[in-house]
């Protein structure tokens, strides 16, 4: 039988990441489609069918046609159609978009960024790199002192607001941050390691389809 879900993706991309990760850690099994970006393939025709951004990730769900993008919108559609990680209680649900919007706006682009200029794929000004790596700084600060005394962002379990940020943190290292300074970051981040279905970039998303 055809997986249900099917994702676009690219193994180096850690919006990808964070949905190939939500489907195994949900046990959820997906169709992988690799994207090759450098080549091009997400300025097709076909391809723009589906993501209405050109980006990747994008997610289909084949039992009712439905496409999406943005990682965090994903993550979001897939803890309704699942019924896994969207919080025990309205209140939490709603605790979890709050992460995944300061996500977007405190952490990613300061972690993502400068691991994009150490793999050569994109150059800024020395400058501006010192602004994003103080900036992440302050966000991982900020996570830090929230994750003290709990296990997980919100409630008493795993949601869609530790899978969005994992999918970020977990490529704190390569943008040149040392979690070593943020202890209980480090401490939640290998709790998500722990958990039953978590697995690598290199595991979920292969370099061919
Ligand atoms: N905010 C988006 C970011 C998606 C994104 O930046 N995707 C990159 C790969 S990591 C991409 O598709 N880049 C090609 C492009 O933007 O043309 C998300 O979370 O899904």
């Amino acid at each position: 039988m055809s997986a249900r879900f099917e994702l676009y993706g690219l193994f180096l991309s850690g919006p990808s990441y964070k949905v190939a990760l939500m489907l195994s850690l949900a046990q959820e099994p997906f169709a992988y489609h690799h994207m090759d970006l450098r080549a091009g393939a997400h300025k097709t025709d076909a391809f723009r069918a589906i993501s209405r951004f050109g980006q990747v990730p994008a997610l289909v769900d084949t039992s009712n046609g439905m496409k999406l993008v943005q990682s965090a919108v994903i993550l979001d559609y897939l803890a309704d159609k699942t019924g896994k990680f969207g919080g025990a209680t309205l209140a939490e649900r709603y605790e979890a978009r709050e992460w995944l919007f300061w996500e977007f706006e405190r952490l990613s682009a300061n972690l993502y960024r400068p691991r994009s200029a150490k793999l050569g794929f994109r150059t800024f000004d020395p400058a501006v790199l010192d602004q994003y790596m103080s900036e992440g700084n302050a966000a991982l600060a900020h996570l830090e002192t929230c994750l003290t005394g709990r296990n997980w962002l919100v409630g008493e379990g795993l949601t869609i607001a530790d899978i969005d940020l994992y999918g970020v943190v977990f490529y704190a290292a390569d943008g040149g941050y040392d979690l070593s300074a943020y202890p209980h970051v480090a401490a939640w981040k290998a709790r998500i390691e722990a958990m039953p279905g978590y697995a690598s970039p290199q595991m979920l998303m292969p370099t061919t389809a």
